[in-house]
């Protein structure tokens, strides 16, 4: 196939699944919309129908809540191929949501769609919902000053070993019964395990039980993090917002101050012991054993430090393909099991774009050649092993075919 082919490829799959106004990430294992996976859809459309890709930031937009949360899963219609379901979250939203948000990716693919495209009035439309879920996210899910995650889904990166020490702290005695649907559609050795699924359904129930109030989420919950990768995007995401302020002649500083903050809070998500930036458990002060991607969007954020890059450097030499979701000289690296080792396109891009940003021209080109090798070697799955770059997870994926289409081509 030549990449002329690839490119008709990838808008075939845009199109197979959009499902009027909104995409799926996959047929059958994801058939809901998703928040970041909506963000890299519409910049996907918008290199062949910059309509279509304002249609799909409105429509996930139109599912904010009042609060400025933007949730993670939007259940238009309803299907039992996907557990947990609207009935399990049970938020009362309409229309039917989850009850956390997912990494707030939306401002920097809108600037750069706009930048491509024009379209001035859509962005005029979306800046004052974005700036509304920018503040959610301060207000809410910035208590100590970086940005935290209550659940692991709300940080997109689902298992990786961000999360291993407060997931250990999750309760699971009074989960129940319940039947996943996705090991039905994809290799159960390439998901999360059943110890995993019972912490995030625990987390899910006391969101529920607690009618999802966020006070008592932040207060009594039983998850908190803090994590590197939403704190480096929100970063980029406010300054992108700052920027997008700025051709719609709006004049509101909060963006920048915001941006400024995290970054001054940076700090508490130094290891010392793995020189890097690494998620951080909220109650007990504990840090993550590994170094995962979230440390490599520092380059998204503009984030310099020396000893960091190091750390990096070694992390993507000891790969084929991509940035790693996690260190391979760790003890919980896997290279086929979803967020614990994978190289994930769609992190790839945004990393990329914080290499672009920075001039650093090599290394955008390398890592926008591994990731188009992945692509043409193994089609548009969802995620790839880094080590001999075999496809896993779904295919006909909407965010490697958006990424495609964008990026890598
Ligand atoms: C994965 O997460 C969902 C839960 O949100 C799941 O495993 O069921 C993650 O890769 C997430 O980042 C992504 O947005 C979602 C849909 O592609 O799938």
């Amino acid at each position: 196939m030549t990449d002329r082919d690839l490119d008709e490829t990838a808008r075939a799959i845009l199109r197979a699944n959009d499902r009027g106004g909104y995409t799926i990430p996959t047929g059958g294992l994801y058939p809901f919309q998703w928040n970041w996976d909506s963000a890299f859809a519409a910049w996907g459309f918008s290199t062949f129908d910059p309509g279509r890709g304002w249609d799909e930031l409105d429509t996930l937009f139109a599912a904010q809540w009042v609060t400025g949360m933007v949730p993670h899963i939007i259940f238009h219609k309803e299907d039992a191929g996907y557990f947990p379901g609207a009935d399990v979250w049970a938020t009362g939203a309409t229309p039917p949501s989850s009850g956390i948000s997912q990494p707030p990716v939306a401002a920097i693919l809108a600037r750069r769609m706009h930048e491509a495209t024009g379209d001035t009035e859509r962005l005029r439309a979306l800046y004052p919902k974005l700036l509304a879920w920018h503040r959610w996210w301060r207000d809410w899910r910035c208590p100590n000053g970086v940005a935290c995650v209550t659940h692991p889904w709300e940080s997109g990166r689902d298992n990786c070993p961000d999360w291993d020490l407060g997931m250990a702290r999750v309760d699971t005695s009074d989960v129940g019964e319940y039947t996943r649907r996705d090991t039905g559609h994809v290799d159960a050795s390439m998901r999360p395990g059943k110890e995993d699924y019972d912490r995030y359904i625990a987390i899910v129930q006391f969101g529920r039980a607690c009618g999802w109030d966020q006070e008592t989420i932040l207060r009594d919950g039983p998850f908190l993090m803090g994590d590197p990768a939403i704190t480096f995007i929100l970063i980029r995401a406010n300054r992108d917002l700052a920027a997008i302020a700025r051709v719609l002649g709006e004049d509101d500083s909060s963006p920048l101050r915001w941006a400024d903050d995290l970054e001054a809070a940076l700090p508490w998500l130094w290891s010392d012991a793995l020189q890097a930036y690494v998620a951080r458990d909220v109650a007990t002060g504990s840090f993550a054993s590994a170094i995962s991607s979230g440390a490599a969007l520092g380059l998204l954020a503009g984030v310099e430090n020396a000893a960091m890059e190091a750390r990096l450097a070694r992390i993507w030499d000891s790969v084929r393909y991509g940035i790693p979701s996690n260190d391979p000289a760790a003890d919980s690296f896997d290279p086929r099991r979803y967020w614990r080792g994978p190289t994930w396109p769609v992190v790839n891009a945004l990393i990329a774009i914080g290499l672009q940003s920075a001039g650093r021209v090599e290394e955008e080109r390398r890592l926008r050649r591994e990731t188009a090798e992945l692509i043409r070697q193994g089609g548009f799955f969802e995620y790839f092993d880094p080590l001999d770059g075999t496809a896993c997870g779904g295919d006909n994926f909407t965010w490697t075919a958006a990424i495609w289409l964008a990026w890598a081509n």
